[in-house]
């Protein structure tokens, strides 16, 4: 639950987002309107990025040379000091102002993960397969762990600090994402979407490996499913909340 914004720690993972990783950075501070702290957790990138992010000096820079999507959020999740997280993409596909509408949420319905769903934007610009994929892998997350989330695959949230400590997360890459919800949802966390708009990437190659991911992500929704305990916990959940 968080009901007060004490400080908001913003978490970048980038490998190799010259292009984008400026306008992100520049963006976020002036619009983020709540104390905070910008964390840029970098894979060794080879364009210019380490540089970019320096050259600021209000940025903390944490160099994170093992590969993953994860395993970068994770390093980043360790050092941020807010009592609330946000994670973002650095390739600027989010739109990074609407920070403050899941903040907002997050206040206001005391909620211990907002989510920016990408399902109701009105541009469209989620590629055709990644949208059929998330949709897919959302369906089977729902029914399976008693949710009702309409974007799985975001990767733009805001979680409670205390919230993603009590949690254990131990996925390296993209599968990170749906296994913070799986856990979230055992532990009957409230988690809440807001709208959100989708832009496609201006620079750089997307690390998406679509197959591998897939993969990835559908073997920890059925490692969920096989867990007696997770799914019974899931549940319980669901019936005590229902009505809330
Ligand atoms: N530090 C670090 N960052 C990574 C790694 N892999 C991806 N990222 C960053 O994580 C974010 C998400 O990766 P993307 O390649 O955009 O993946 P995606 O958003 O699923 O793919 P698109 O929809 O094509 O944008 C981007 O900011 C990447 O630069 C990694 O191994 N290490
Ligand atoms: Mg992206």
């Amino acid at each position: 639950m968080t009901s007060k914004v004490e400080m908001i720690s913003v978490v970048i993972p980038t490998l190799n987002e010259a292009g984008n990783i400026l306008e992100a950075i520049e963006t976020i501070q002036s619009d983020l309107t709540y104390p905070k702290e910008i964390i840029v957790v970098d894979g060794n990138s080879t364009d210019g990025t380490k540089e970019i992010v320096q050259d600021l000096g209000y940025c903390r820079l944490i160099i994170e040379p093992r590969r993953g999507y994860g395993l970068a959020l994770r390093t980043g999740m360790k050092n941020a000091k807010g009592n609330i997280i946000i994670m973002v993409d650095g390739d600027g596909t989010y739109e990074f102002r609407h920070m403050n509408r899941l903040i907002a949420a997050m206040v206001e319905k005391d909620a211990d993960m907002v989510l920016a769903t990408r399902m109701y934007d009105p541009h469209k610009a989620m590629g055709l397969m990644n949208f059929i994929g998330n949709k897919v892998i959302t369906f089977f997350y729902d029914f399976v762990f008693s949710q009702f989330l309409s974007d799985t695959q975001s990767g733009f949230r805001a979680i409670s600090h205390d919230a993603i400590d009590k949690v254990k997360l131990k996925e390296d890459d993209m599968s990170f994402a749906t296994e913070m919800l799986i856990q979230f949802a055992k532990e009957g966390y409230s988690m809440v979407e807001v709208p959100t708009t989708y832009k496609e990437r201006k620079y750089g190659r997307p690390k998406l490996r679509r197959f591998k991911s897939g993969i990835e992500i559908f073997s920890t929704i059925f490692r969920g499913f096989l867990d007696a305990d997770t799914f019974r916990q899931c549940q319980e959940n669901w019936k005590k909340n229902r009505f809330k």
